[in-house]
């Protein structure tokens, strides 16, 4: 809430606006006195996160929770090594959970339904990274709406005996 936005004052801003503020320091709030003001620091919250994920990902149970089965895909990933593996992953859990598990080593590896999430690409995505990078193995994660959206681009796929998990 600074000079780069008016300070959230009229003229710039209505002044029935109701802001609220997250700032790592209390003074700030003070002094900008939003309807809301909460004081947090956001390094500290996300190594909580971790923390909590990393312990849903660690549960080993059968039959697997959905971390569980990230954690596996995830570990096969890193062990790959290079050149790693192009990701391909579209659904709504399945994609969201996939950018923060599905570790990347290298650049330009992975590729999803984007801001958007318009599901129906993976299919096509895994067939057009194969044939363009046939010295990576894709790996294609996908919730089963985003899957059969467009399954049968699979069968397309396999008479080109494409490099694909
Ligand atoms: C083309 C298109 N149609 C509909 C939607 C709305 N939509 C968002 S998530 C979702 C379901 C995703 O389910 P799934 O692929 O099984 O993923 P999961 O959430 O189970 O990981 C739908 C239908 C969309 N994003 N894109």
């Amino acid at each position: 809430m600074n000079a780069h936005y008016y300070f959230g004052e009229p003229p710039k801003w209505s002044k029935d606006v109701k802001f609220i503020l997250v700032d790592v320091d209390k003074e700030k709030i003070e002094l900008r006195k939003p309807r809301l003001g909460i004081v947090g620091d956001v390094t500290k919250k996300s190594k909580e996160n971790v923390s909590k994920i990393e312990a849903q990902l660690a549960n080993d149970v059968v039959p697997f929770t959905f971390m569980t089965l990230m954690r596996i895909i995830r570990d096969v990933i890193l062990q790959m090594g290079s050149p790693a593996p192009v990701i391909v992953s579209e659904g709504l859990n399945t994609m969201d959970v996939g950018r923060t598990v599905l570790v990347q080593t290298e650049p330009r590896t992975w590729l999803d339904a984007g801001t958007w999430g318009k599901i129906g690409v993976g299919l096509g995505y895994y067939i057009a990274v194969a044939i363009a990078s046939p010295e990576r193995l894709v790996v294609v994660v996908e919730g089963d709406f985003g899957f059969g959206f467009n399954a049968m681009e699979f069968e397309v796929s396999c008479p080109l005996f494409l490099n694909v998990f």
